[in-house]
């Protein structure tokens, strides 16, 4: 199916100053617009104009002739994921299941933060660090480019954009200086807590 660029779920000044407006409206309002214009010209007058765009993602995944498809694909549905994990006046710590499954899991909060934060500043170049669920446990990952969970038979549960063009306006180029500033003072841990529920 054709993909409108979602909405932000917040107004694009309410995360200054850890994440600028003007940052949001070249990530949001270019960026994850032109995923949105190319995924939908690559599916026009093909199969993959009826299915999901999920199904479209997993589909291109598997076949590497359709690297173009998937990126646009991925980079589409991590863009409109890793929006509702933010919002103003987030961060401090997760509550209730996810952070007793984080104590489980993880080793504990501060533990998830700092292996997060590692995954986060390692990824080499473009990418993405995770937490997700994988075989019932929680995990944190990172992927390359538009590399996604939903194609490694884990769930996505939290996700900080890692690409340059995430953070280079606001903290040119100090990567953990932004995640930790994302984890600090953005992360919307209810989103990731309804993940976990509906998991
Ligand atoms: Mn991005």
């Amino acid at each position: 199916m054709a993909v409108e660029l979602p909405a932000l779920p917040f107004d694009p000044k309410a995360l200054e100053p850890h994440m600028s407006a003007n940052t949001l409206s070249f990530h949001h309002g270019k960026h994850h617009a032109a995923y949105v214009n190319n995924y939908n010209n690559l599916i026009k007058d093909t199969a993959n104009a009826a299915k999901s765009l999920e199904d479209v993602i997993k589909e291109a995944a598997k076949d590497p002739s359709k690297a173009g498809l998937f990126n646009n694909g991925a980079q589409i549905w991590n863009h409109s994921f890793f929006w509702n994990c933010l919002k103003p006046n987030g961060g401090g710590k997760p509550t209730g299941q996810l952070a007793s499954k984080i104590d489980a899991d993880l080793g504990g909060f501060d533990k998830f933060v700092e292996e997060f934060k590692t995954a986060a500043t390692t990824q080499f170049g473009s990418g993405w660090a995770w937490l997700v669920l994988e075989n019932g446990k929680l995990k944190v990952t990172k992927t390359a480019n538009a590399d996604t969970p939903m194609v490694h038979g884990q769930t996505a549960l939290f996700t900080v954009d890692v690409w340059e063009h995430a953070y280079y306006l606001d903290f040119q180029n100090r990567r953990p200086d932004f995640v930790a500033s994302v984890l600090q003072n953005l992360a919307n841990w209810d989103f990731a807590a309804a993940n976990l529920a509906k998991a």
